[in-house]
């Protein structure tokens, strides 16, 4: 397996030390993203010893060494999938051409944004989640929070290097201001919306990681596709991180639901509140909040620029080289629901500009089997509930929907019926402030706050009552 170089400032396998020109700038960004990092990384932690992993290689198999870090000291690097030989592109109007080592120049400034628009989501949610510490339900989820925040860490120097390494000027700007915005500031906002939605609790955090870290994995796994090689390489070694980030996602929830049900089967009563857990009606609303303003991070039904990307050759389908159409889609027609005046209907539109609904389809389908799994737990303990995914058309700002009113269950409502029930579909101020005051820090090794299981099974095989994080004095 191709290793990766720790002796050097920034970890590789690129051979960074055989591009001096990259090697400097890149050594130049390094302390303002320490600086960014210190002030918009996980706050009050920077001294603790941390239980993380790093990746040491790019395979598929042991590619991980887990061991106590600093997080400032954490090894962040650059580290590419290794390439395919005589890799081809696999789509649109470049299909079956050798694929791209460096930018092409018609395409460079469409590159560019889309690289630049998945760099911005990696450091946005770091700063969404980085007071989550100081309310931690245990040191097993703190250490998940602390090794999905260096991860993201670790993505945002995978998009600084594409555009140092293949931008010029232009891509070193780009780097620079990743490190300017911030999520949720009025004047230099992130750039997607769902990056600058407060992160405040640890529900919040887990349906985040569940529902907005997926758009992740769909995004990058058509950015793999890419003829760009760099990129495809790129996000090929992200995705294989990306899913830990969606288990403490899902496990997560998963283990605030067990905890529920048990309370609700000890207490014969699903009027949890006073029992110091968190209701499924809750758990419902913090699932619409996040899963619809995650499906605005798919863009438009229509869209020009999805057509545009995919005919470049640029972004491609989810498991586009699994497809045996002619990936180019020319003539090919794809359902998409949408509104027609006062109707939400489903008809055939041009497969090409409804690339951005096909990947939302990929990525509903998805997220329906975890939601199934969390249902699972409900009927095991035999509480007649059931958590649903909301209509697509529910709570949207991006696209046909955000014109209208949409109720979880699809039907289009007047703007008075939206007023007399979006509390019953939306996490409430009461609801808020509820599951605030569950989060008190829980820091004894082995200990889980009373509103979420403990987890089936340790980090790296370690027994349930490991200090994953130690504090120094
Ligand atoms: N908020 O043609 P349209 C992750 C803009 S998450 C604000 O439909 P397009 C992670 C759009 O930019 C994955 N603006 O859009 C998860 C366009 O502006 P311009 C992130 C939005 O281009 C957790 C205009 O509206 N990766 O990795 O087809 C933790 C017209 O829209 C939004 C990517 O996003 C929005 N939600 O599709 C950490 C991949 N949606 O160009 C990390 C790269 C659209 O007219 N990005 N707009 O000025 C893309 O592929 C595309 O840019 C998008 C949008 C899919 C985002």
């Amino acid at each position: 397996m191709s290793r990766i170089d720790y002796l050097e400032r920034i970890p590789n396998n690129v051979d960074l030390a055989g591009n001096r020109r990259l090697q400097r700038a890149l050594e130049e960004w390094q302390p303002k993203f320490l600086d960014w990092w210190m002030e918009m990384g996980p706050e009050g932690f920077q001294a603790a010893d941390v239980y993380l992993r790093t990746a040491v290689g790019v395979d598929a198999q042991g590619w991980a060494h887990f061991d106590w870090v600093r997080m400032p000291e954490y090894r962040w690097g650059i580290f590419l999938a290794e390439p395919e030989p005589q890799r081809l592109i696999p789509f649109g109007d470049h299909k079956g051409k050798p694929v791209w080592a460096e930018v092409p120049g018609e395409y460079r400034a469409t590159l560019r944004r889309l690289i630049v628009t998945q760099g911005d989501t990696e450091p946005a949610s770091v700063e969404q989640q980085r007071h989550l510490g100081r309310t931690c339900p245990s040191l097993y989820d703190l250490r998940n929070l602390f090794q999905v925040n260096v991860e993201e860490g670790r993505h945002l120097w995978a998009m600084v290097y594409l555009l140092d390494a293949y931008f010029g000027r232009d891509g070193r700007e780009e780097s620079e201001a990743l490190l300017q915005r911030r999520s949720g500031d009025a004047d230099k906002p992130r750039i997607l919306g769902a990056f600058n939605e407060p992160t405040p609790d640890w529900l919040s955090f887990f349906m985040f990681s569940f529902f907005t870290d997926r758009d992740g994995k769909y995004q990058l796994a058509s950015l793999a596709e890419s003829g760009f090689d760099p990129l495809s390489r790129t996000c090929r070694f992200m995705l294989t991180e990306e899913a830990h980030h969606m288990f403490v996602g899902e496990t997560g929830v998963g283990r605030i639901v067990q905890r529920t049900c048990e309370v609700m089967r000890e207490g014969k009563t699903d009027d949890v509140r006073g029992r110091g857990v968190i209701d499924l009606p809750t758990i419902q609303r913090y699932l619409n909040f996040h899963c619809s303003v995650s499906l605005d991070l798919f863009g438009s039904e229509i869209s020009t620029n999805a057509a545009n990307f995919y005919t470049n050759s640029l972004k491609g389908r989810f498991e586009e080289t699994k497809r045996d159409d002619d990936r180019q889609l020319k003539t090919a027609l794809f359902p998409v629901t949408t509104l027609d005046g006062e109707r939400v209907v489903t008809r055939d539109e041009p497969a090409l500009t409804s690339l951005n609904e096909r990947l939302r389809d990929d990525y509903v389908a998805d997220c329906a089997r975890g939601v199934a799994r969390w249902n699972q737990v409900i009927a095991r303990a035999g509480i007649d509930f059931e958590l649903t995914l909301p209509h697509r058309g529910f709570h949207r700002a991006i696209g046909a929907f955000a014109e209208v009113k949409v109720a979880p269950d699809g039907r289009l409502i007047s703007e008075a019926e939206w007023d007399a029930h979006h509390r019953e579909w939306l996490p409430t101020d009461e609801d808020r402030a509820y599951v605030a005051s569950l989060m008190t820090p829980v820091t004894q090794p082995g200990a889980f706050a009373p509103w979420i299981a403990s987890p089936a099974r340790g980090i790296n095989g370690q027994p349930a009552d490991f200090t994953y994080v130690r504090f120094t004095p």
